[in-house]
């Protein structure tokens, strides 16, 4: 039995400073009516897809960034993005800030099924970029001011006929992330991302952006046997320019489906899941042939 599953990657374009809430919300309800004429069965939103991405500022008093998180989800403001996607049977991924009743701050997504249900949470565990301001660079990147690194861990969820993985942004640059999430069996790892086209820790030419973007998505769906898909919030956000490339990546490393634009835009694919079983049960068969006796140093410095 084939398990067929369309699902669409809905890249934002720039979310401004001071742009609502409300606003962000009615553009990602937009792409989800896009998704449902197309015959989605599940949405991939970026991360911190609610708000500009708010890390590029220097707050000495981390409270004042508050307004940027969400307490609770969904919320009154978010309420719409659930009860439209569960009027379509469409599940999500959505990334966004979270400030938990007892304080703590996490940069987190939300699994959520076609009734609207939020079936899973992921925190960030790769935080990048610093504490403390850098006057150096061009612009501030202050994920470990504002965030703690998750403490979840990597899960993996049974939904939509298969099993599907979350992870965020940073963490896609690291093998890691994809193995756990493989070796519990995931068949889709899906992810959102803000990343600037200007590398402000060291000069990398821009092209490599996109080229790292793509590589650790395409690689990583092929060594760990299963599609990848990551969402961009894209284009130029208080003149620091994020770039696209949203994607979608099959088993075979192969990008099939991918955004054209930097601006609000919806890519699908209709996949079929069963492709993940044929590298698991073969090349990547990893009871058949990992060495985990030689692998300890990986889990240990
Ligand atoms: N953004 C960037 C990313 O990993 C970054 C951080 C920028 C890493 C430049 C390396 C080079 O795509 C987030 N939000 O993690």
């Amino acid at each position: 039995m084939s398990r067929i599953l369309t699902i669409g990657a809905a890249q934002l374009g720039p979310i401004a400073p001071e742009e609502s809430r409300a606003s962000a919300v009615n553009r990602m309800i937009e792409l989800l009516k896009q998704a449902g004429d197309r015959g989605c069965n599940f949405v991939v939103f970026p991360e911190l897809a609610l708000t500009t991405f708010f890390p590029r500022y220097y707050e000495e008093d981390i409270s004042k960034m508050d307004r940027y998180y969400e307490r609770e989800m969904p919320g009154p403001e978010t309420r719409p993005l659930f009860e439209e996607a569960s009027k379509r049977g469409i599940g999500f991924y959505l990334g966004y800030a979270e400030l938990t009743p007892d304080g703590h701050r996490y940069n987190t997504a939300v699994l959520v099924d076609e009734t609207g249900k939020v079936t899973g949470k992921y925190r960030k565990v790769h935080l990048p970029g610093h504490s403390e301001y850098e006057g150096q660079r061009p612009w501030q990147h202050l994920e470990k001011r504002y965030f703690e690194p998750g403490d979840l861990g990597f899960g993996v969820w049974r939904q939509h006929g298969g099993i599907i993985g979350m992870a965020l942004c940073n963490d896609r640059r690291w093998p890691e992330t994809y193995r756990v999430m493989s070796l519990k069996g995931a068949e889709l790892i899906v992810l959102g991302y803000n990343t600037p086209d200007v590398n402000t820790s060291a000069f990398e030419p821009n092209h490599l952006r996109m080229f790292h973007n793509h590589l650790t998505m395409q690689a990583n769906a092929y060594m760990n046997s299963c599609f990848v898909v990551g969402t961009a919030k894209a284009g130029v956000e208080d003149g620091c320019m994020l770039i696209g490339g949203s994607c979608i990546a099959q088993p075979s490393g192969e990008i099939v489906s991918l955004a054209t634009t930097v601006e609000d835009e919806l890519i699908t694919s209709t996949i079929d899941l069963d492709l993940a079983k044929m590298g698991k049960e073969t090349v990547f068969n990893y009871a058949r042939h990992r060495r985990i006796e030689h692998y300890g140093i990986i889990a240990s410095q």
